[in-house]
């Protein structure tokens, strides 16, 4: 029984065709900028975010955390949701390597309200840690995939222009949001100082995320891949996969939400229960009475694989992606309904 593999849209492995583009790719050392695969990537990137430049970074964890280096000083505070990827799931990076604190938000969905934003800037003061930036998570994983409505991020973007604050967007997703909407990259990152963009989720490269911002803060970005150990030689063969997705995979996004959207409705029927609306490739669902944990196994000796979420002790995440097909999903949805039948 061939497995489903359901738990994240970085599971995906490089097509025939990304292949023949890393093989094929030109590369250079680019410890000294002289990898021209990996410049074209950048700039590539830095022209559809609408901004200067961009840098690329071995993954979404180092692109947030490069970012959120550049924006702040020891002893800072950031605003942003309570279950922002930045703080649940990357090692407690912020606290360990930028001495920076989080004051979060419960926020719908992980959508952050200018207004809460507002109330959670602390005063000016020598007692105060200083708030220095707003993190927001476009599309956001913990809300369910929920994309930002652009009014709310131009208004957020509004009230930290009028408070002094930087703005760093985690567009790990931010090209699923686009498929949602329509809405071009460079519009949702317009008011945002840093924006992070990941290749290997939904765009399927094995590996590769950018940092986008101003030319003088992507130096400093620069800067601090390398003290993290993110400067790569010839990362070329990787940036060649990343322009690849970027050329090719972009379109077809659509159809993991489509998949998404119908994987949703046979769990409904299953009598699963969604916490969120399903807006692009990520499903959540509980099933009254049964811990994901069990049924996260009991799936996987199915070989359906969907890992619990974590933020409830029923809740399972679903996520939709390149390497799963329409009749995959129909498949998955047989083989869930025979778990719950057994058991
Ligand atoms: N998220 C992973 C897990 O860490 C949860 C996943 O499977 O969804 N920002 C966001 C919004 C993300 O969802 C992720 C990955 C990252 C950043 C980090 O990317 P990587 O895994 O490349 O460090």
């Amino acid at each position: 029984m061939t497995p489903i593999d359901l738990r994240s849209d970085t599971v995906t492995r490089p097509t025939a065709a990304m292949r023949e583009a890393m093989a094929r790719a030109e590369v250079g050392d680019d410890v000294y900028g002289e990898d021209p695969t990996v410049n074209l990537l950048q700039q590539e990137v830095a022209a559809l975010l609408g901004k200067e430049a961009a840098l690329f970074v071995p993954s979404g964890t180092m692109a947030n955390q490069v970012s959120l280096g550049v924006l702040t000083r020891p002893g800072d505070e950031i605003v942003c949701d309570a279950g922002a990827h930045c703080i649940s799931f990357e090692s407690g990076a912020l606290a360990a390597l930028w001495g920076v604190q989080a004051r979060t938000i419960a926020a719908d969905r992980g959508l952050l309200d200018p207004v809460e934003v507002e109330a959670a800037i602390r005063p000016a003061g020598d007692v105060f840690p200083r708030t220095r930036a707003v993190a927001l998570e476009n599309t956001h994983n913990r809300g369910g995939g929920a994309v930002y409505p652009l009014e709310r991020i131009r208004a957020l973007g509004e009230l930290a222009r009028r408070r002094g604050l930087h703005l760093h967007l985690d567009g790990a997703r931010l090209w699923n949001a686009c498929a949602a909407t329509g809405i071009a990259p460079a519009e949702y990152a317009r008011e945002a100082t840093t924006v992070s963009v990941c290749l290997s989720k939904g765009l399927g490269a094995p590996a590769g995320s950018l940092v986008a911002g101003s030319r003088d803060l992507v130096a400093e970005a620069r800067r601090l891949r390398k003290r993290l150990g993110g400067g790569m030689r010839q990362a070329g063969v990787l940036a060649a996969a990343g322009l690849h997705a970027l050329r090719n995979h972009r379109g077809r996004l659509a159809e993991d939400h489509a998949n998404a959207r119908r994987l949703a409705d046979g769990l409904t029927e299953l009598g699963g229960l969604l916490p969120f609306p399903v807006e692009t490739n990520l499903v959540f669902v509980a099933f009254t009475g049964r811990s994901a944990a069990d049924l996260s196994a009991r799936l996987a000796s199915e070989g359906v694989l969907a890992n619990p979420e974590g933020s409830r002790p029923e809740l399972l995440r679903l996520v939709t992606h390149l390497d799963v097909s329409r009749a995959q999903v129909d498949d998955a949805l047989a083989r869930i309904a025979r778990v719950l039948r057994a058991a």
